[in-house]
Formats: structure tokens, C-alpha cells, sequence
């Protein structure tokens, strides 16, 4: 890839997003050992989830989901390859001579997934988010979580379905209470429309892993901006708990939910965003220790960087940087290989991925 120029692609802008996260997942250590969450697929195809290193969770799945087309070195053959959808555009046909297999995720709405091994028996697991039959356009249609455990030869049992908030859009794993087990966290971003008039859910749902053998309990909401698209998980303010950034597409901001170190979360503080912010990812991008944000402004062309600060917050106001039309999901990883993070975009106004390079000092 050259720096500073874009890059044009036949399949959807949600084939692009996992095609991006290919060659992320192969071609980098990534983020000083930060974890990351990125990446909730435009159009609903798939989401997914790269860990650097932070916990150990989430990045096997990923890595191994799409590590044979980013190997073969072509962005474009991994699109067909690593979705299973779209057709095999470029794909050597040696790396995936047998067609896709599907597996029900037994909730309607499938949106987006994370992987990660959540029963610990060394085999990648899936967390599927599933907006439900409606989007969010009824109040007596939830979403829901689905969990598909692995057999460690890619095939998945027959899914375990929790319920969720209205519309779940983003999922995201991570061990949020120090247990060591993975937890999960999904972003309720559905409206209902009730005589005339949208209600809000605006919340995010956690899913506890409470046993040795991936049973979660049922979820706790907490509110979060408007129409949440998406979460990370990070522990911004160093104190050793995980916290939550939710990315709030209605609200235009970043919503922070503190980690009490329990699995529960302190009420959450906004920080504003640009328009329609849709994903939301973590990284120090200015080398300083404290990890900054990244959100997508779905809404313009823009990415806005919220830098952490020495005291746990975040800065007031966002940097913000033109990339491509609509950016929908965003990587930060070193892409030239200097140290520095860069960030990538996938933008769905018009079918691009843009390329920022970090030149800190
Ligand atoms: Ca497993
Ligand atoms: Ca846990
Ligand atoms: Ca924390
Ligand atoms: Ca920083």
C-alpha cells in the first residue's frame, strides 16, 4: 500500500473492513501491546475483533479467521477468502478450495461477530451480535448475544442465545472483572418506534462469564449516548480495571463507563465526537502512555482522535482528521513498520480505505 493514497475495491465496503483487518492481523505486533477493538462491518456483513496482545483474547480467532489471504499477500484475494462472501474476487483458489460453511447464530439481525476462547478450552469461540427481527423498529423485538463454541477444527455447536438490549449492533470481548475469563460487552443501538415517536435504548449490554464452561449471566444494562454502534474495551484511566468506550452514532460523541474492577461500571461520561461516530478504537498515538480513541464520524470524512490525558479522561475536544466519504470502521496499527501506530479507515461513502501515517517525533 502507498501512503497517502487510497484504495478503490469492487466487494462492499463491509468486504473491505475484513479485508483490512487481514492484513492488520498478519502484518503487524501493533499498538505497543495495546488492546484493540475494531471494527463493526458496514451493511452488517461481519465485525471483528484484533487483540494485540492486551489480554490474550479475541486475537487467535482473528488472526486465524483471516491469516491464510492476508499470507498471500493480496488485500483484494482476502476479501473473497476471509467473508466467504462476494464471491472469491482474487482469491487463489488453493487457500479455500471448499466453500463456505454456514452456522446458524439463532438469533435474527446477525450483525457483527468477535471470536475469542471463551470456555478455555483453547479453541476459538464466536460472540455474535443480532439486532433481532426489526433493527430496533419494535419495542417487543430485542436483540441478542449469541455465543458459538468452537471444536478447534472450525466447526461450531449450535449456538447459546442471551438477550440483549433493542437493535445490538456492536460486540466486543474482553475479561472485564479480572477473572481471567473473557466477558462480553454489546452495543444497543435500536430505536423503537412507539405511536409515532422513536424511544431511545441507548445502552450497552454486559454478559459476565460466571463458569469454567463459558455460561454468562444474563445481562446488565448501562446507559450509554444515543443509538450506540459500537464498544471497546480498555483500560483508559490505568487504574487496572477494564473500562468501556461506546461509540454513540445519535449523540455524537464517546460515551466512558469506568471499570470498577467487578464487571460493573461507573455512569458514563460523554465526550464529544464528530457526526454519527460508529466505531471507536484504542491506541497511543502520541507515544505519551495513555491510550487516545479513534472514532469514525460516519456522519462526514472524518476520524476523530480523542487523546488521553495524565489524569484518566480524555481531551475535551477531538482532533480531527479528514479521511475518505463516511468512514464506518477504523484499524490502529503500525502499517510502515516504525514504531508509530497508524490509523486506517474503511469509508462506505465511496467504496475507500484511507491511510493515515503517524510522523510523531
Ligand atoms: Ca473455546
Ligand atoms: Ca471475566
Ligand atoms: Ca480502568
Ligand atoms: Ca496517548
Amino acid at each position: 500500500m502507498v501512503p497517502g493514497r487510497r484504495y478503490f475495491f469492487a466487494g462492499s465496503p463491509a468486504s473491505v473492513v475484513a479485508a483490512t483487518s487481514c492484513l492488520l492481523a498478519v502484518g503487524c505486533g501493533s499498538a505497543g501491546g495495546r488492546p484493540q477493538d475494531a471494527a463493526v462491518g458496514s451493511g452488517g456483513a461481519i465485525g471483528e475483533r484484533e487483540d494485540s496482545g492486551g489480554d490474550g483474547v479475541g486475537g487467535g480467532g482473528t488472526g486465524d479467521g483471516h491469516g491464510g489471504s492476508g499470507a498471500g499477500g493480496s488485500l483484494i484475494g482476502g476479501t473473497g477468502g476471509a467473508t466467504g462472501v462476494g464471491g472469491a474476487v482474487g482469491a487463489p483458489p488453493t487457500l479455500f478450495p471448499a466453500p463456505a460453511i454456514s452456522y446458524a447464530t439463532g438469533s435474527p439481525g446477525a450483525y457483527s461477530i468477535a471470536a475469542g476462547d471463551l470456555d478455555g478450552d483453547g479453541n476459538a469461540d464466536l460472540a455474535v451480535a443480532n439486532f433481532g427481527a426489526t433493527d430496533g423498529q419494535s419495542a417487543a423485538t430485542r436483540g441478542a448475544m449469541s455465543v458459538l463454541f468452537g471444536d478447534g477444527s472450525g466447526g461450531f455447536r449450535s449456538p447459546v442465545v442471551y438477550q440483549a438490549g433493542i437493535g445490538t449492533h456492536g460486540v466486543t470481548i474482553g475479561d472485564l472483572n479480572g477473572d481471567g475469563r473473557p466477558d462480553i460487552v454489546v452495543a444497543n443501538n435500536g430505536t423503537s418506534a412507539v405511536t409515532g415517536a422513536y424511544v431511545v435504548d441507548g445502552s450497552v449490554s454486559v454478559f459476565l462469564n460466571v463458569t469454567a464452561s463459558g455460561a454468562f449471566a444474563p445481562a446488565i444494562d448501562y446507559a450509554a449516548g444515543l443509538r450506540p454502534e459500537s464498544v471497546a474495551i480498555g483500560d483508559l484511566d490505568e487504574d487496572g480495571h477494564a473500562d468501556l468506550l461506546v461509540a454513540n452514532n445519535g449523540s455524537n460523541d464517546v460515551s466512558l463507563l469506568r471499570g470498577s474492577g467487578d464487571g460493573t461500571f461507573a455512569a458514563a461520561v460523554a465526550y464529544p465526537a464528530g457526526p454519527a461516530p460508529k466505531t471507536v478504537v484504542m491506541g497511543d498515538l502520541d507515544g505519551d502512555g495513555h491510550l487516545d480513541l479513534v472514532v469514525t464520524d460516519n456522519g462526514d470524512s472524518n476520524v476523530s482522535v480523542l487523546f488521553g490525558r495524565d489524569d484518566g479522561s480524555l481531551a475535551a475536544a477531538p482532533l480531527t482528521l479528514p479521511v475518505g466519504v463516511g468512514p464506518s470502521a477504523v484499524e490502529v496499527t503500525d502499517l510502515d513498520r516504525d514504531g508509530r501506530p497508524d490509523v486506517v479507515t474503511v469509508n462506505q461513502g465511496d467504496g475507500t480505505v484511507s491511510v493515515l501515517l503517524n510522523r510523531r517525533p
